[in-house]
């Protein structure tokens, strides 16, 4: 009760503060929320994916909502938490549960987040804290490391890299296997699939690997894009650049080229949160887009719905 009561959510919490919010959330509303353990991330940090459903029992479309699986993108994770607490407290989100079932995971690169945490150096680290077997080097572009298309693109081969490094093969993070199995074991159901980074204010679909050419159902996913951004508009919003992800620049192995291509997720974004102040996004400015972004998500829900 105590943690739930003090957790503000225009903050950027440490990952023990995430968890422990998050298991007091679902002791408190255990009708609506439960978490399915997911193991471990590489430096051994339990992962929990928070499910809030009104009706698990209904066989309800998914929709997944993953973030934070790039350490300093702190906004992401900040949004996914407002995200379930609106959800959750929010008496209005009854229109958003009914129907829907919402699959979050807030944190996907725990290891990373925690260490951009861990000095003013290392605030813009990017990538996992994974040890190469033969190279000195730490960390793979999680983002990067999806089996779909890897490495075809957009990517380094040098673990030393810090950007943008794919990994020795497609899914040797742990953390992106998670992600994956979420993906594969849900995929008759799950419907939407959004992975929050940030920045830019883009809302991009797939494909990623390629500017080359769109999937035959790129309208769909356009629309329904700008759809999204409308709503964040109207909510006092910046509108948000909508294209396919490899017109922006082209990059393999990403989570929503993964969904979309591999898993049949009929639609799949990325959105980069936040525009003007790269990944170091205030905090005190918090209050004034997440609520926006929110809007985004109402949109997104009501209309997968109707499909
Ligand atoms: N941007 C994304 C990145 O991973 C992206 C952009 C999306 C690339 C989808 C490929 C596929 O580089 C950030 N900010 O991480
Ligand atoms: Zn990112």
């Amino acid at each position: 009760r105590r943690v739930l009561r003090g957790f503000s959510f225009y903050e950027y919490h440490s990952f023990p503060a995430i968890q422990e919010y998050i298991d007091s959330l679902a002791k408190r509303h255990p009708d609506l929320v439960t978490l399915q353990n997911l193991g471990t991330s590489y430096q051994g940090r339990r992962m929990k994916l928070v499910k809030i459903s009104s009706d698990p029992l209904a066989g309800n479309p998914i929709i997944f909502v993953d973030a934070g699986i790039h350490a300093r993108e702190w906004v992401a994770p900040a949004m996914a938490l407002y995200l379930i607490h609106r959800l959750v407290n929010d008496p209005d989100a009854r229109k958003e549960l009914d129907g829907v079932d919402w699959y979050i995971l807030p944190v996907v690169n725990p290891d990373g987040y925690e260490y951009t945490r861990s000095n003013r150096a290392n605030r813009l680290w990017r990538k996992t804290r994974s040890k190469n077997s033969i190279f000195e080097c730490v960390g793979v572009d999680g983002n990067r490391n999806y089996g779909f298309k890897w490495a075809v693109s957009g990517v380094s081969k040098n673990p030393c890299d810090m950007e943008t490094y794919a990994g020795p093969k497609p899914f040797s993070e742990v953390e992106t296997q998670m992600v994956r199995n979420i993906m594969m074991e849900n995929s008759k159901r799950m419907k939407l699939y959004v992975s929050l980074h940030s920045y830019g204010q883009y809302l991009v679909y797939p494909w990623g690997y390629t500017g080359e050419y769109l999937p035959k159902e790129w309208k769909r996913l356009d629309s329904l894009a700008r759809m999204v951004s409308d709503a964040v508009q109207r909510a006092g919003g910046q509108p948000f650049k909508v294209l396919s992800a490899g017109k922006w620049y082209a990059a393999a192995g990403g989570s929503d080229d993964f969904a979309f291509g591999a898993v049949g997720v009929p639609y799949s974004y990325t959105m980069e949160l936040t525009n003007g102040y790269e990944f170091v996004f205030p905090e005190r400015l918090l209050r004034i887009v997440l609520p926006q972004y929110y809007e985004g998500f109402r949109t997104f829900a009501a209309q997968i719905k109707k499909e």
